[in-house]
């Protein structure tokens, strides 16, 4: 019980509502692709996505806005996704609160102008827990870029990318535990347009048929995980990455 509390005290500490964090950036091959809001469905503010059952966990409260244009990619590019707290151009702000413990999780679905809702993601890449450090702690270190290929198989076309990161310092309870209202897994999903060229394309489209709104469940060990007390292993949720092969 002592542990419990204390517990909860961290986890409430811990959560700021000026602790979150949204997308601010593209680069691929390590070259920026300019104004992302060209190409990124941003929220109107930094605050997470709690309900597993809104299409807000897909791309954010403005995933139904269309951005007027694409970033520019070719399969095989590496993509680089740059996230940060409140104002990347004030030396005073930071990328995330260090307190924000959790997954980095990038998936792909073929274009819509639609808010992304349904069976049409396939997931990319993901990072966890590995070598003794969360994915957002690297990220962090990393001046907030989150890295990824575009597999090479992967077909010419338009397309969403969606990144989210995952944070669990709260997820030591369901998100929907009545006892524990406000817990759970923090998502802080980002969709961003992407054309990929003909240009040494490949012919796989992903056929993951991933749906966030059924396939993300309180109950998951990757959205309910107690990060605070001691693990062997973390499994994000989602399935596990597509290659194309
Ligand atoms: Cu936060």
């Amino acid at each position: 019980m002592l542990l419990n509390i204390a517990t909860l005290i961290l986890a409430l500490a811990a959560h700021r509502a000026s602790a979150h964090a949204t997308m601010f950036g593209v680069s691929v091959n390590g070259k920026d692709a300019g104004d992302f809001k060209q190409f990124i469905r941003s929220p109107a503010t930094n605050d997470p996505v709690r309900d597993l059952k809104s299409p807000n966990i897909v791309c954010n409260t403005q995933g139904g806005k269309a951005a007027p244009s694409f970033v520019k990619a070719a399969a095989g590019d590496k993509l680089s996704f740059r996230w940060f707290h409140y104002n990347p151009a004030d030396p005073a702000d930071y990328v995330l609160d260090p307190s924000h413990k959790g997954a980095i999780l990038t998936y792909i679905a073929p274009y819509t102008t639609g808010n992304g809702a349904g069976p049409i993601w396939s997931k990319l890449a993901e990072e966890g827990f590995e070598g003794g450090k969360w994915a957002t702690i690297k990220m962090i270190d990393n001046k907030g870029e989150v890295g990824f290929t575009l597999p090479k198989a992967l077909a010419a076309g338009k397309y969403l990318i969606r990144q989210e990161l995952l944070a669990l310092h709260m997820a030591d309870f369901a998100g929907n535990d009545p006892a524990h209202p406000g817990r759970g897994a923090e998502s802080y999903p980002s969709c961003v347009q992407v054309e990929v060229s003909d240009k040494g394309a490949g012919d796989a489209i992903p056929d993951q048929d991933f749906d966030f709104n059924t396939g993300y469940k309180y109950e998951d060990k990757g959205l309910h995980f107690n990060i605070y007390i001691p693990f062997d292993k973390y499994t994000p949720p989602g399935p596990r990455p597509w290659t194309g092969k």
